[in-house]
Formats: structure tokens, C-alpha cells, sequence
């Protein structure tokens, strides 16, 4: 997390306490709409979905926005691009969620020179904070350190070897989870055999699961996926071992998702961190607060909980994404 997080605020208290305009007011019918270029990641997990479905909600024609949306197959250079298009097309306001942390600055600095405000939701970067309006979204070093907590606790004091399938390289949940993760696991007997990038995806995760097990065959007893995807993508490869995902290999997972909770439910998962998807009512707010030139927080952090088998059981019924 490069910023320290000011204002602890959910994105539903955000919402309602921003700007007094809510989603739908209906004074926002008669208004000009508000012409807003969205650079989302991909589609690259189920949380992404839920993130995308969100945010296409919030930014809706009946609450006063006409939205432009740009997925960019989790490439930077494809995700820069759309920004410029949005510049181009002299958008009013600019959300991204960035793929990676670094690479912004001349964007930035041109949507900045344009007098088109930028808004960060998800994923932060490492530009400086003049550069964009303010950002949203979850507190990944704080989930990391969560999911350590649950993992040093568990092992107590029995020798663990874990792998560790991490997140798009260079995006702020994979360094911000790893860095929360292992300073949680600090003086514990857990000791990491490997840790590569699975790129957020099931497909992923099954495929760097595949070779943890070829490589380390019979000594692997805890699995860190840093969300979900990869986590389900990993129980395949697992099971098609032979082994007992949750018994023989224990899990651990962040995000929070229906499928996840479902594995957690079953057993196949053993603790799962959750990451709030649900950004685009406050995002949207912001942006009215700001083209309305009301000051806002630089930082507004979603709040998360996490889950054990039988809090996953219990929140399934009434989960929204
Ligand atoms: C976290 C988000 C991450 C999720 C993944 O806020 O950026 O990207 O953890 C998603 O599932 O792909």
C-alpha cells in the first residue's frame, strides 16, 4: 500500500455521506449526463466480475452518467491506451483500476493537463497522489496480514512447508498480500518452498499448482493463493494428484467470492479473506462530490471481514456476489 489510508469508510457510507446526491437522485434525470471512461483490468476472476457488474450499476444513464468501458485483458499498454482514448474523446471524469502499480505518470499528467479528473478504484499506483482525485478500494496489506494471522495460528508450532500462488506481477494486492502475509508468518515454523504468479486466474493457479506438486512432491502441507481463482484452480491440480485439498494440503484464499465460499463451506478451503468488490456506488459518488468541487479523502478503504467453514456456510444464502 503506498499511501497511508485516510478515512476508514465503506463504500455504501461513502455513498450516502459524500455528497447528499445520491445514486438516482432525480434531479440527475434532467441533468447532462455525466460522461465517464472506465479503464477496468479484464475479466480475469469472479471478483472481477462482481467489480465490473458494480460498477456498470453505479454508473448507470438513470443515476446521470453515460459510462465508456474498456476492459484491457490485464495488459498495461492496452489499459494506458484507453486512458488516452478517454482523453481523446474529452470524457468528463476517468476511473481506472490499475493492472500494474508503475507506468502512469505521463497519462496522468495529460489527463491532469486536460482538466479531466482521474479516479483510482481497486488497485492503487505508485504515482504521485496529485496526479489522480482520490482512489477506493480494499486494504490488501491489511488482508494479507489477516490470512498470516489465520495461517500461523494454525500451524501453531508443527514444521509447515507452504507455496504461495501469487497475483499479477507488479499490481498492488499481490505486493501489498505478499508483504502483509509474510510479516504476519514471521517466527512461525512455516517456511516457503516457492511462490510464482498465476496471474489472478483459474487456469492459472491449476497450472502453477501442477508444477508446486511435480517439483515438491508429498512435502507441500499449506497453500497461500492470493484469491480465490487461483485457489480453485489449485484444488484440480490437488485432487488430481490424489491428494485432499483442505486435509492433506490446508488453504488459504482472498477475495471472498460465492465460489470460494462454497469451497470453504465444503472443506476443500480453510480460511478465506474477504475483498470487497462492491466499489461502484461510491466511486460514483466521488466523482459527483469532485465534478462538484467538493473536497474529498485521498484514501476511502472498503471494509472487509474474513471466514471460517462454518461463517462461509452461514453467509452463502444471503452472499451478493
Ligand atoms: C483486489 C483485486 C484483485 C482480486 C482478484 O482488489 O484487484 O484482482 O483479488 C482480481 O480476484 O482479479
Amino acid at each position: 500500500m503506498k499511501r497511508i489510508l485516510k478515512g476508514v469508510a465503506t463504500a455504501g457510507i461513502l455513498a450516502l455521506a459524500l455528497t447528499g446526491i445520491t445514486a438516482g437522485s432525480s434531479s440527475a434525470a434532467s441533468k447532462k449526463l455525466i460522461v465517464v471512461g472506465f479503464a477496468q483490468t479484464g475479466s480475469e476472476s469472479g471478483w472481477r466480475a462482481a467489480n465490473t457488474l458494480s460498477m456498470k450499476a453505479a454508473f448507470s444513464k438513470a443515476n446521470g452518467f453515460k459510462l465508456i468501458f474498456n476492459a484491457a485483458d490485464n495488459k498495461p499498454e492496452a489499459q494506458i491506451a484507453a486512458v488516452h482514448s478517454f482523453i481523446n474523446q474529452r470524457v468528463n471524469a476517468i476511473v481506472i483500476a490499475a493492472v500494474v502499480e508503475t507506468g502512469w505518470d505521463n497519462v496522468l499528467k495529460e489527463a491532469k493537463a486536460a482538466k479531466i479528473p482521474v479516479f483510482l478504484e481497486d488497485r492503487t499506483i505508485s504515482s504521485a497522489p496529485s496526479l489522480y482525485a482520490t482512489w477506493l478500494g480494499d486494504n490488501f496489506l491489511k488482508e494479507g496480514t489477516t490470512a498470516g494471522l489465520w495461517a500461523k495460528q494454525m500451524v501453531g508450532t508443527t514444521p509447515t512447508n507452504m507455496v504461495v500462488i501469487e497475483g499479477t506481477t507488479g499490481s498492488a494486492p499481490a505486493i501489498d498480500r505478499a508483504t502483509g502475509f509474510n510479516a504476519a508468518i514471521k517466527g512461525s515454523p512455516i517456511v516457503t518452498l516457492d511462490s510464482q504468479t498465476g496471474n489472478f486466474t483459474r487456469a492459472g493457479g491449476k497450472t502453477v499448482m501442477e508444477g508446486f506438486l511435480q517439483k515438491y512432491p508429498k512435502k507441500i502441507q499449506l497453500l497461500f493463493a492470493q484469491n480465490d481463482d487461483m485457489g480453485l484452480g489449485a484444488l484440480d491440480a490437488i485432487k488430481a494428484a490424489g491428494l485432499i485439498p483442505g486435509k492433506d494440503i490446508k488453504i488459504v484464499t482472498i477475495d471472498g467470492t460465492h465460489d470460494g465460499l462454497t469451497a470453504l463451506s465444503q472443506g476443500e478451503f480453510n480460511y478465506v479473506v474477504e475483498c470487497n468488490p462492491l466499489l461502484g456506488a461510491g466511486v460514483a459518488s466521488l466523482v459527483k462530490a469532485v465534478l462538484a468541487g467538493k473536497s474529498v479523502p485521498k484514501a476511502n478503504t472498503a471494509l472487509d471481514g474474513a471466514f471460517d467453514q462454518a461463517q462461509a456456510t452461514a453467509a452463502l444464502p444471503t452472499r451478493k456476489y
